[in-house]
């Protein structure tokens, strides 16, 4: 076994590198530097190796194709694990076994898994240097792929090192594809250990270990053992046409809006407005010093939804993913270029689909998988928000949650208080989508967007969420928003993304206490009459209110259908949470 040149001295990270490959059994151990020379090398070798496809370099600088196996498309929930030392810590929505039996269970799988392989020592720091938030990975690998891609999506390098020091108090993350046989799948998280092993899949969620695995399942699990919050939310900044700042957070589960939102541009009529990026996927936050609640987003790139992404719907996106990006199952032009439905321009007369296989515009499959995603840096981002190194992180107005809802939930309400906006998010529904493994477009109870990715108990996460209460002098006000309710003929009744600034606009405004609102048995709602739809030729008063309305018997339902959830969690359910559901009945 021939070691490349080690580059730290941290002795817990060498032991456990050198542990690591006892058990694994690699051909080569190669510690990654983060450098622009490792960038081309690293490269060159997946291109050689054919895990990626060499894009057209004149139109697309710095791009590449990656095929994922037909069977590795989307995180599995089914095959992710919270191993708690008891399963009552892990609580009912997870999936639980006995720590020493899966590490067991692993290290079997994991013995030799790399032999004639390279494992990849990729250091990576989440969050901004200098951020008591920050945290510091290690993630050992034997997918390029994911050494690539994680050199994107995270600060990647000598500066996780330099953050790190001499402690021990790094991630473990070990991640090996296997031979990614879907029955050898596993995804487990060692909360109490601060560690995670990944086997048998080489898809975004499933391996990017710094992504949903640290930062959500493990943040969430440290977050509430040291008093902040780990959540599934985007960041953005408002900015007025005189510059004046208002940050604001939203959770809307996974392929529900959230990287279209956080780098949405506003219509002509938002002239002087601005929309600035801090974050599209993770919120990491904790009170600060001024009694507001401060958040960073820990990643460094994006991992986004191709489909749809166009330059109307998401123009900052369109630039962002014209360099140095990494595209995963979308399809292959004659010329090098990448096509997925929903692009600018006509579909091509042929082309490559995700699979590998040929396609044509009457083929009955789409050309790109409906979960194909980009990995792009957030620096090619144009309005990427100068705040995001700031150590101390931006202090939030407002928290928005969203859901996919055809019926039901109206386009926007502010609930009444914290206690209130807790309830509201727990209770978040939502149709599913191709980003998990499953049947698409069942609404399933989603709290907080966090049903996939909380660390530990739902009732606990909840009374932790009721908690945090007490340590904010200046809390977010909380909002509901649904860009997503249908007409009778299935179309969307909403224009939706950079429209949604007039939403936007709306909460801002509630939280600097300069917009009207009108008392609903949800919470407070916009005016019809004063809502702002200036410029929106194809929107009448009648059709706003129809986005609003509020139907009783459909909201009976709704209330009904919350027990999916709060009987499941119902032995520990914060009280709070039971009143609030007998008072919004009450005012229904
Ligand atoms: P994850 O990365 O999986 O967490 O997803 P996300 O929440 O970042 O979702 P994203 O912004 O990538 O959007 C997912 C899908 O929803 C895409 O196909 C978008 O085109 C679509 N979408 C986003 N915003 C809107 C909107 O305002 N209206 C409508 N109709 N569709 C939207
Ligand atoms: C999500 O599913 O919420 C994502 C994509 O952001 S993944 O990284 O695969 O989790
Ligand atoms: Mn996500």
């Amino acid at each position: 076994m021939s070691i490349g040149s080690q580059n730290t001295l941290n002795p817990h990270v060498v032991a456990w590198v050198n542990e690591t490959a006892a058990l694994c059994e690699p051909e080569r151990i190669y510690w990654c530097d983060g450098s622009e020379e490792e960038r081309a090398q690293l490269t060159e070798e997946a291109v050689r190796q054919g895990v990626l496809i060499e894009l057209n370099q004149e139109k697309l600088p710095g791009c590449y194709l990656h095929r994922s196996h037909p069977n590795d498309v989307a995180r599995v929930e089914a095959c992710t694990y919270i191993c708690t030392p008891t399963q009552k810590e892990a609580g009912p929505t997870n999936n639980w076994t006995a720590p020493d039996q899966m590490y067991d269970r692993l290290r079997q799988l994991s013995a030799g898994a790399m032999r004639g392989r390279t494992l990849y020592v990729v250091p990576y720091l989440m969050g901004p240097p200098g951020s008591p938030l920050a945290r510091v990975g290690i993630e050992l690998t034997d997918s390029l792929y994911v050494a690539l891609s994680m050199r994107i999506m995270t600060r990647m390098g000598a500066v996780a090192y330099g953050e790190l020091e001499d402690r021990a108090d790094f991630n473990r993350g070990l991640h090996s594809m296997l031979d990614l046989n879907p029955e050898r799948r596993y995804i487990v998280h060692f909360p109490q250990d601060n560690a995670i092993i990944s086997l048998g899949s080489n898809y975004g969620g499933n391996v990017l270990l710094g992504k949903k695995c640290l930062a959500l399942r493990i943040g969430s699990y440290l977050g509430r053992r040291e008093g902040w919050m780990a959540e599934h939310m985007l960041i953005l900044g408002v900015e007025s046409p005189s510059g004046e700042k208002t940050y604001v957070a939203a959770a809307f589960p996974s392929a529900c809006g959230k990287t279209n939102f956080a780098m949405m541009v506003p219509p002509k009529s938002f002239a002087g407005w601005k929309i600035w990026t801090i974050g599209d996927d993770i919120a990491w936050m904790s009170p600060g010093p001024d009694g507001h609640l401060h958040a960073i987003n820990p990643e460094a790139g994006y991992f986004g939804v191709i489909p749809g992404t166009n330059f109307a719907s998401n123009p900052n996106a369109i630039k962002t993913i014209s360099r140095d990006t990494i595209f995963t199952n979308v399809a292959l032009t004659p010329d090098g270029d990448v096509w997925w439905e929903g692009k600018d321009g006509t579909p091509p007369v042929q082309c490559i689909d995700w699979r590998g296989e040929p396609w044509t515009p009457k083929s009955p499959t789409p050309a790109a998988h409906p979960n194909s995603r980009f990995a792009a840096p957030m620096r090619n981002n144009p309005m990427l928000g100068v705040e995001i190194d700031d150590p101390a992180g931006v202090p939030i107005s407002a928290i928005i949650f969203g859901g996919r809802r055809a019926a039901t939930m109206p386009l926007v309400f502010q609930t009444f208080n914290w206690v209130h906006g807790v309830f509201t998010g727990a209770t978040l529904g939502s149709e599913t989508t191709a980003a998990a493994a499953g049947k698409v477009g069942q609404i399933r109870r989603d709290p907080m967007a966090m049903l996939p990715f909380c660390g530990y108990d739902m009732s606990d996460y909840f009374t932790h969420w009721l908690e945090m209460r007490r340590r904010l002098t200046r809390p977010p006000r909380i909002f509901h928003v649904n860009w997503f309710r249908k007409d009778a003929q299935n179309r969307f009744l909403w224009p939706g993304f950079g429209e949604n600034m007039r939403v936007l606009k709306w909460i801002i405004d509630r939280c600097r206490g300069c917009a009207t609102a009108v008392e609903s048995p949800l919470g407070w709602i916009p005016d019809a009459e004063t809502f702002d739809l200036e410029g929106l030729p194809n929107m009448s008063r009648e059709q706003f209110a129809e986005l609003q309305l509020i139907q009783p018997d459909e909201w009976r339902r709704e209330i009904l259908s919350h027990d999916e959830l709060f009987l499941k969690l119902y032995a520990r359910l914060p009280k709070e949470l039971v009143f609030q559901r007998e008072l919004l009945a009450s005012r229904i």
